[in-house]
C-alpha cells in the first residue's frame, strides 16, 4: 500500500476551532510541501480535542469542514492518507498501553499541559494530562520517519521519542524514533493583538487577535492593518519590536522569502503600506484556498468517500503495529 523506498511523515491537528492562519504557516504549509516527496498521513485529532470541552453538533462540524480544508489547501487524498483519529480505534489502544510506560513525572512538566490546565481550571481531566501519549501513539502507530508541526509541539514530540525508546530498550526494535520537522520560519505565529502570546484556533478572547484561514478577506485586511506595531516607524526584528517581528514573519513565512530579504525589502517604509504589503501577500495565499474549500464543501459524496477510504487505509496500517506490541506486552494472540 505504502511505498516501501519512502519516508513517512505524520502529523494531525484538532478540530478544536477553525484553523488559523498560525495552524497553516507552522503546519499546513508544510505538509502541502512535503506531500509529494514522502508518504504522509494526516488526522483530525478529534480525540485530543475532547481533552477541552467540545459541544457535540458543534464538534463534529468542525471536523469535517477540518477534513474539506485539508483537501482544499492541497493534500491529496489519492496519495496521501487523509482521516479522522476516532475512525481508527488502534490510537486509544495503543495509548492505553504507552500510559503504562510514561511516567508522571515526565507529563507533569509539558508545558501545554500546564497552560491548558490554568486556562480551564474548572475541567483538569486526565485526558489532558495524558495528552501527549496518545499523541505518541499516535505517531508510532504509523512508523513514523518525519512529524512536521509548530515550535508549541517540539515538547511533545521530545516525550514521544523518549517512550518509544524505553519500549524498544524493553521489547526491541518495535517503533520507529520519529524526528521533528519545525519550519525555519513561521513555526511560531504570534497574535496580532498580543504578539507576546501565540496565534491560537481556540484561546483568544479577542477575534483581532486571530486570522483564520476561513475569514472573509476583506476582514483580514482589516485585522492586519489593526494589528499592534510600535511607535519608532522602523521595520526590522527585533525583540523590542513583537508586533513588526510577527508580521516579518508573517510575509516571509507567507512568500518563501527569508527573514533577511523580507527585512530588506521594507528598509524604510511606513508601517501603513508595510500592512497592506502583508495583507495582499496573505490574501493571495488564502484565496485560492477558500474558492476550492467552497467547491469542495457542496460535494458531500466525496467527502464521504475520503473520510471511509482514510480511515480503512489508516487503519490496515495502525493495525499491523498495535499488534506487533500486543504481542510484545504479553496479549493472548
Ligand atoms: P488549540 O488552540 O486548540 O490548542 P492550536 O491552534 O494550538 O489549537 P493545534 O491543532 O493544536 O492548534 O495544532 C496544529 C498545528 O499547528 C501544530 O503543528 C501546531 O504546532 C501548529 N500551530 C499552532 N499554533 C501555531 C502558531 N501560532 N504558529 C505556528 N504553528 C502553530
Ligand atoms: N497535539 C498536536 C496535534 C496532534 C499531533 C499528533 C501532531 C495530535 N496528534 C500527532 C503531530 C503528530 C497539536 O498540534 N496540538
Amino acid at each position: 500500500m505504502l511505498d516501501e523506498k519512502k519516508k513517512i511523515i505524520y502529523s494531525a491537528m484538532q478540530p478544536s476551532g477553525y484553523p488559523s492562519l498560525g495552524n497553516y504557516l507552522g503546519a499546513l504549509k508544510n505538509w502541502k510541501n512535503l506531500k509529494d516527496d514522502f508518504d504522509c498521513i494526516f488526522s483530525i485529532a478529534n480525540m485530543h480535542a475532547i481533552t477541552v470541552r467540545q459541544d457535540s453538533a458543534n464538534l463534529r462540524k468542525k471536523t469535517r469542514d477540518l477534513i474539506t480544508l485539508f483537501i482544499a489547501i492541497g493534500l491529496d487524498p489519492e496519495k496521501n492518507i487523509i482521516y479522522y483519529q476516532s475512525d481508527v480505534p488502534a490510537h486509544a489502544e495503543l495509548s492505553w498501553i504507552l500510559n503504562c510506560f510514561t511516567y508522571m513525572g515526565e507529563l507533569n512538566r509539558m508545558t501545554q499541559f500546564k497552560e491548558k490546565s490554568s486556562k480551564h481550571s474548572e475541567n483538569i481531566n486526565s485526558g489532558l494530562f495524558t495528552y501527549p501519549v496518545l499523541m505518541a501513539a499516535d505517531i508510532l502507530l504509523y512508523q513514523t520517519d518525519v512529524v512536521p508541526v509548530g515550535e508549541d509541539q517540539r515538547q511533545h514530540l521530545e516525550i514521544c521519542r523518549d517512550i518509544a525508546e524505553r519500549f524498544n530498550n524493553i521489547y526491541g526494535e518495535v517503533f520507529k524514533i520519529p524526528e521533528g520537522f519545525i519550519p525555519k520560519v513561521g513555526a511560531r505565529i504570534m497574535g496580532l493583538q498580543n504578539p507576546s502570546k501565540k496565534m491560537s484556533k481556540s484561546e483568544s478572547d479577542n477575534d483581532n487577535n486571530v486570522i483564520y484561514i476561513l475569514d472573509d478577506l476583506n476582514l483580514i485586511r482589516n485585522k492586519i492593518k489593526r494589528s499592534v506595531t510600535d511607535s519608532d516607524n522602523e521595520i526590522r526584528y527585533g525583540e523590542d519590536k513583537p508586533g513588526i517581528s510577527n508580521l516579518l514573519n508573517i510575509y516571509s513565512a507567507v512568500t518563501g522569502k527569508s527573514s533577511e530579504d523580507s527585512e530588506n525589502e521594507f528598509r524604510g517604509v511606513g508601517y501603513g503600506e508595510f500592512k497592506e504589503a502583508v495583507a495582499e501577500a496573505v490574501i493571495k495565499e488564502i484565496r485560492p484556498i477558500q474558492e476550492k474549500y467552497r467547491e469542495l464543501s457542496s460535494d458531500k459524496a466525496y467527502i464521504d468517500s475520503v473520510i471511509k477510504e482514510g480511515a480503512d487505509k489508516a487503519s490496515y496500517i495502525a493495525n499491523k503495529t498495535l499488534r506487533k506490541v500486543k504481542k510484545k506486552v504479553g496479549f493472548p494472540q
